[in-house]
């Protein structure tokens, strides 16, 4: 069966495509999802995607994604980005290889945008290239999950030093 990512959308998302389209684009929500579960499928993964205006109900699905077995997340957490511990704990916990993803380039934006608690847990960050920064994303986590001594369970979120450390370790053993 095909492993699962899970796309998970924080507070106003839902909005998507009906305000600020010089912002945030065109694209409704409900149309983001077909475009992810055709470039996953393209991929072979299959995709939970869902959108919270909650921040508990993000950590719950953080949670899920773990205990489900998912390939990974990638998490646009809009307004939580820089303000949530909750969430950053969460991803910490459950060590899923995880993009972070902004359609918009946070760090072109006002400064209060730019301190983001998920970049600390997450093992990449894409921002900026419209809704197009979640194919990449996918992209990004189908190659994670397909590297043979790629980033896993265990490295996720790791600086490289880390992961080439755990790399080294497998290989004298398989020697
Ligand atoms: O660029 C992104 O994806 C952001 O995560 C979007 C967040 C913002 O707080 C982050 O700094 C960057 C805001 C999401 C609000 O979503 C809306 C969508 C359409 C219309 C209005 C709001």
């Amino acid at each position: 069966m095909a492993k699962t990512i899970y796309i998970l959308n924080g507070p106003n998302l839902n909005l998507l495509g009906t305000r600020e389209p010089e912002k945030y684009g065109h694209t409704r929500l409900g149309d983001l999802e077909a475009i992810c579960r055709s470039a996953a499928e393209a991929q072979g993964f299959a995709i939970v995607f869902r959108q919270s205006n909650l921040e508990g109900e993000l950590v719950s699905w953080i949670q899920e994604a773990k205990a489900t077995g998912a390939a990974g997340i990638i998490l646009n957490a809009a307004g939580y980005t820089t303000t949530s511990v909750a969430i950053l704990d969460a991803l910490l916990a459950v060590k899923l290889p995880t993009v972070e993803v902004h359609i918009t380039n946070i760090h072109a934006r006002e400064e209060f945008r730019h301190n983001s608690l998920v970049s600390r847990a997450a093992t990449g960050l894409i921002s900026g290239f419209g809704v197009e920064s979640y194919t990449l994303a996918i992209a990004a986590l189908a190659g994670l999950a397909r590297a043979p001594g790629g980033r896993t369970e265990e490295t996720a979120g790791a600086p490289d030093k880390t992961i080439s450390k755990t790399i080294n370790k497998k290989f004298k053993k398989a020697k």
